[in-house]
């Protein structure tokens, strides 16, 4: 290969690395968010629901869904060439949250995925987040069968504080799940800057 002169007199780039949580209720679309943008094969830790599980793993809308995440997904994405995410999806089932303060540990921000048509299972995790100050956005996935509404009223429904950022997006697809990652840094940027400010002048 014939390098230009300005590629071969560059520096190699040492990019930043930020981590990047990826959480919400049970079967709102994180698997398939981390897996959307990774550039690596995704990590796993499927496990198949079972007929026992039925009565506590609420598959209403997601009826196709077989797995379920018991750990975490893990996955990286180059947003330039001197910036690289780390992606952590949180396991969605009540009885696995106890894996997320570990998760968390160093995180920049996170993704709060919501199903308009279980709002309520994405609840504990905006809890969470605003309980230990990271910052966050809602990404609204947009399923096929889930009515559309408008974000004004996702937003009261969920009662979000003016600052958070609450987008529309598709888990399945790359640039969708692209901009709500710009989206969650740019926020978690700003976040830091104000909270800086606020130290300073307090
Ligand atoms: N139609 C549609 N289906 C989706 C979308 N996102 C995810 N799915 C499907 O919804 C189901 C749930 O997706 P997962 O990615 O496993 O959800 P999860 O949040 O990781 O689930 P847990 O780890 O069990 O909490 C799967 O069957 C996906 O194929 C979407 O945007 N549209
Ligand atoms: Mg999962």
């Amino acid at each position: 290969m014939i390098f230009g002169r300005s590629e071969r007199g560059k520096p190699p780039v040492e990019p930043v690395t930020l981590k990047i949580l990826v959480a919400g209720g049970f079967g709102v679309g994180k698997t398939t968010l981390v897996a959307a943008v990774s550039e690596i094969r995704p990590l796993r830790t499927e496990e198949v629901l079972t007929e026992a599980g039925r009565p506590v793993d609420d598959v209403s809308g997601v009826e196709d869904k077989r797995t379920t995440t018991v750990a975490m997904d893990f996955g990286r994405i180059t947003l330039r060439e001197d910036l690289v995410l780390y992606l952590f999806g949180t396991p969605g089932q009540e009885r696995f949250w106890f894996m997320w303060d570990e998760l968390s540990e160093g995180a920049l921000g996170a993704v709060v995925l919501a199903d308009t048509r279980r709002l309520e299972d994405s609840f504990a995790a905006i809890d969470y987040f605003e309980r230990r100050d990271i910052p966050f956005l809602v990404g609204v996935n947009c399923f096929e069968a889930a009515a559309r509404y408008p974000a004004g009223d996702v937003r009261r429904a969920l009662d979000l504080d003016d600052g958070v950022p609450l987008l529309l997006c598709d888990a399945r697809e790359r640039e969708s799940v692209k901009e709500v990652l710009v989206g969650v840094v740019q926020h978690a940027m700003k976040y830091a800057a104000d909270r800086r400010r606020r130290a300073v002048t307090t």
